[in-house]
This record gives structure tokens, C-alpha cells and sequence, in this order.
């Protein structure tokens, strides 16, 4: 005897087009359109404080950077779903979900400088940046079962790039939360490229949220450059997580420019594909949406972009002009500095180095 015992499918979910129509059947009736221009102004002031990153370390006045340019609506739209109690468990891309979610824009260049005053702190519900593929996954995992059996309501939302999803790490952490059904959202942030790796050579599977379905978690895949999109796939999961039912949300978006700063994309990926891109492009179709609609225009955009500029600018100066405490590099790793610290703790503040 040959029976089924599963079949799966995958919903593809789009509110916002290419040209900026909306569907508005599945349009979220709670946002209002202070809300939504409030995306719009999100997503742009992520790009330019992004943008501005890349100049200061091109001018040595920023370490290593990898840029999110082109994925700010899967940033901005899962990040205005997320309520004040929930925890973000980033990677190392999620620029524009710090900045929604209210970090200081001069801690934010500070924690790029490599100062240890500007990672995730305590009184930010976050986790500290993670540059190991895929190990923010157990970690996003375990901060969701602390939840659960604190019984705080928080819900944690954990990001992954397509390529963070071919690790060990990621598979253990959505089954973990499956078969223990703690309140985890994960977002797949599927740029369409793991440095050089394209999309394509990473995975066989036509998509990745269907990586749940062997998890037992519910999947979705949302057009990621549809900021209403994203928000709606993720404000229900987030409610869904709340009931410890889990999930797993492919965001389909492209990166629009450089791995990091010392990566050259057009070693490995033709020009017309990023012009393909453009035209998809989140913020333009937000933008279009809001005109469209009687909510933007050109002396509002003049506007915010001189503001953007003056906060952006007002950022460096601070994060220029900040003197680090040694002991910093001794605090947030431990819960208390272990012996072996102690003598390299008393060198480093005693050192001449910080005069
Ligand atoms: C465990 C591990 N292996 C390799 C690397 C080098 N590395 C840094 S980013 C990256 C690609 C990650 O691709 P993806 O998960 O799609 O995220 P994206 O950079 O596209 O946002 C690699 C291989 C690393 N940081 N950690
Ligand atoms: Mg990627």
C-alpha cells in the first residue's frame, strides 16, 4: 500500500505592487496614514544613514560594514509590527530594524566602530549583533523559551539570511521551536545572495519558507520589498507567536549593493540584475503609494530629506566625539570578569593607549 500522508504548500503574499497600487483586500485596517508615512519616512532614513556609513568607511572612520540597502521595507515593515515588549535577535544586516525600533543613531555608528558602548545594550530589547552565520538562531531560540516559561507575552523575532538558513544552527532552532512551541517568529531576510552564492546554488527547494513545513511551523513567503506586505504577514505571526504557535516568514527582497565593504558584487553578478532590482524597489513604491494617495509630495520629501541630513550629520559628530571607557570590553560578555581578565582588565586601564 502506497498513501499521502503530507502535502504542503506555501502562500505568497504581496499588498504592494511595483508601481505602488495596493490590494485592498488585504490591506491592514489599523494602519492610518500618519503610520504609513511614518514607514516611508523609516525606510528613507535608513537608506541615508546607511548610505552615510559606507562614506565613513570609506574614509577609515568605520570598520568593516555590510550595507542593507534594498531590504529596508522586510526592516521596517517587521519592525513596526513588533510590539515595545517583544525582542529582536538580529544578525548583522538589520540596520533599519535597530533604527525603527528607536537605537540612537550615534550608538549605532559607535557599535560600527567597533566600541563596545554601542551594542545592544540592556535597555534595548535586543540581542548583540551576530556575524557567525546562523548562530543568532539557538540564541533567538532559547530567548523565546525563556519567555515562554516566564510568561512574560513577549514574543522574540529572530533574522537570517537565505544563506544563514543552509547552517545546522537554523534548523535546530525552528524545530526546537516546533516541537516545544515557544514564541518565535523567524524572518528569512532572502537577499538573493550569501556573498557570491546566489539563491540558486544555495538550496534545491523552490522556496525557503518551506523549510518549516518539516518543522512543523507555519510558512510564509512575503514579497520583502512590500513594506504593508511584510507588516501584515509579520503582525500576524507575532499574534500567532503569542498563542506559542511559531512561524517562519520568508521575506523576498534583493540586496542592492555590496556584501560588505570589502566585497566587489561585480566580480559575480551581472549589472542587469540590479537593474531588474530597481524596479522593485521599496521605498519608490512607497513613495508612489503616499502620492497617490494625497499623503506625500515633493516639499515634503525636500523637507525630510534636509532632516534626515542634519540627524545623520548631528550622529557622526556625537559618535566622533566620543571618548570609550576601557572597562567596556570587559562588561556585557560575563556575567562577572573572570580571573584570566582580571590582569588584561587593570593593563587596559592603566595603559597610556586611551590618553
Ligand atoms: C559561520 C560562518 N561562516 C562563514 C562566514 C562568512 N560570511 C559572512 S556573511 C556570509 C554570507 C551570509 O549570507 P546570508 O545568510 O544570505 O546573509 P546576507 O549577508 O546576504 O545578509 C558568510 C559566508 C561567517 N561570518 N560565519
Ligand atoms: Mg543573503
Amino acid at each position: 500500500m502506497i498513501k499521502n500522508v503530507f502535502s504542503g504548500s506555501v502562500d505568497y503574499v504581496q499588498i504592494l505592487d511595483e508601481t505602488g497600487n495596493a490590494d485592498q483586500s488585504l490591506f491592514p485596517k489599523e494602519l492610518d496614514d500618519k503610520t504609513l508615512v511614518q514607514m516611508y519616512k523609516s525606510m528613507s532614513f535608513a537608506r541615508a544613514a546607511d548610505a552615510k556609513a559606507i562614506s565613513l568607511q570609506r574614509q577609515g572612520r568605520l570598520a568593516t560594514y555590510g550595507p542593507m540597502v534594498g531590504e529596508e521595507a522586510t526592516q521596517v515593515g517587521s519592525a513596526f509590527a513588533m510590539r515595545p515588549q517583544d525582542i529582536f535577535v538580529p544578525n548583522f544586516r538589520q540596520h533599519g530594524v535597530f533604527m525603527a525600533r528607536g537605537y540612537p543613531l550615534y550608538k549605532f555608528y559607535l557599535s560600527w566602530k567597533g566600541y563596545e558602548e554601542g551594542g545592544a545594550q540592556k535597555d534595548f530589547k535586543s540581542t548583540a549583533v551576530a556575524v557567525p552565520v546562523g548562530t543568532q538562531m539557538p540564541h533567538g531560540v532559547g530567548v523565546a523559551f525563556a519567555q515562554k516559561y516566564k510568561k512574560t507575552g513577549a514574543v522574540v523575532v529572530a533574522y537570517v539570511g537565505d544563506g544563514g538558513t543552509s547552517e545546522g544552527d537554523f534548523y535546530e532552532a525552528i524545530n526546537f521551536a516546533g516541537a516545544m512551541k515557544v514564541p518565535l517568529v523567524s524572518i528569512i531576510e532572502n537577499n538573493q545572495w550569501a556573498i557570491s552564492m546566489p539563491r540558486s546554488r544555495q538550496s534545491a527547494a523552490e522556496t525557503l519558507a518551506q523549510k518549516g513545513i518539516a518543522a512543523g511551523i507555519k510558512c510564509v513567503q512575503v514579497d520583502g520589498n512590500d513594506v504593508i506586505g511584510v507588516y501584515k504577514v509579520v503582525s500576524e505571526a507575532i499574534k500567532d507567536a503569542s498563542d506559542m504557535n511559531p512561524s517562519l516568514i520568508e521575506c523576498v527582497t534583493y540586496r542592492m549593493g555590496i556584501h560588505t565593504t570589502s566585497d566587489d558584487p561585480t566580480k559575480y553578478r551581472p549589472d542587469s540584475d540590479v537593474e531588474e532590482w530597481k524596479k522593485k524597489d521599496p521605498i519608490s513604491r512607497m513613495r508612489a503609494y503616499l502620492s497617490k494617495n494625497g499623503m506625500w509630495d515633493d516639499h515634503l520629501e525636500e523637507r525630510m530629506v534636509q532632516d534626515d541630513a542634519k540627524a545623520i550629520d548631528d550622529a557622526v559628530a556625537q559618535a566622533d566625539a566620543f571618548k570609550p571607557d576601557p572597562k567596556s570590553m570587559f562588561e556585557n560578555v560575563y556575567s562577572f570578569v573572570p580571573d584570566v581578565l582580571k590582569d588584561e582588565e587593570e593593563k587596559a586601564i592603566h595603559s597610556n593607549f586611551w590618553q
